[in-house]
């Protein structure tokens, strides 16, 4: 499928920005399986020796059943360089992310690197964020009255469920509200207000945070700094 295959150029060009002796941090989501499918490759020959942090228990797992050294966060000094995907990226490189429901760990490790790079396929360049539901990773206590409370305020929430209409669960056991906004006029207005609200551990919006955007098209990966 094309898609995939857009998502497999991004993360195969990629690991041409990582360096032997780098502390890396490994994003989540399927276009990074493609770049720790390709590290896991260059790592086996001998071409990379490199230290990994990940941000879910998914891409922890994959890593380390291919011979990826990884590493609790806590136990890295410093991360060189994070690679991770993400669900919008607009003009001036700011994103949505948490489709996966893992954002606050990406933002953690993301954060605490020297630079990050998003690898997508073209599909999730747009001229303004909002289309994609902003995810907030939330606390289960309270939930209903923060989702009411956000909804009165006009931010249109849901409730995540899955196929058995039960919340999913983040890797810390949390819950995920998306909030189907459409357009964000004001990112850091609306990230600043969000950052104000008890029960929510974290949002989607990932801003000022991104140096290099790797996008899959059609006619070849294209790294954008
Ligand atoms: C992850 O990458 C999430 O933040 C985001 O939802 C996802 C993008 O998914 P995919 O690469 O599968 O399109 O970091």
């Amino acid at each position: 499928m094309k898609q995939n295959r857009l998502k497999q150029d991004a993360g195969v060009k990629a690991v041409d920005f990582i360096k032997s002796g780098m502390t890396i941090g490994l994003g989540t989501g399927s276009t990074v399986t493609y770049l720790v499918e390709e590290l896991g490759k260059r790592v086996q020959s001998g071409q990379l020796d490199v230290d990994c942090v990940a941000t879910s228990q998914r891409t922890f797992e994959q890593a380390s059943n291919l011979g990826i050294k990884m590493h609790a966060l806590s136990d890295v000094n410093q991360i060189d360089l994070t690679i991770d995907g993400a669900d919008e990226i607009d003009l001036n490189f700011q994103g949505i992310k948490g489709g996966g429901a893992a954002q606050t760990y990406e933002k953690i490790v993301a954060l605490n690197s020297q630079k990050n790079i998003w690898i997508v396929d073209e599909s999730k360049m747009v001229d303004q964020l909002g289309a994609f539901p902003l995810p907030l990773e939330v606390v289960p206590f309270g939930w209903k009255q923060l989702f009411d409370r956000l909804h009165k305020e006009n931010l249109n929430p849901h409730l995540r469920c899955d196929e058995k209409h039960q919340p999913i669960l983040t890797d810390m056991n949390n819950y995920v509200i998306d909030l189907y906004l459409q357009k964000i006029m004001h990112p850091h207005l609306l990230a600043n207000w969000l950052n104000q609200q008890t029960g929510i551990i974290e949002h989607g919006l990932f801003l000022d945070l991104v140096n290099t955007v790797i996008v899959g098209r059609l006619y070849g990966p294209e790294a954008i700094e």
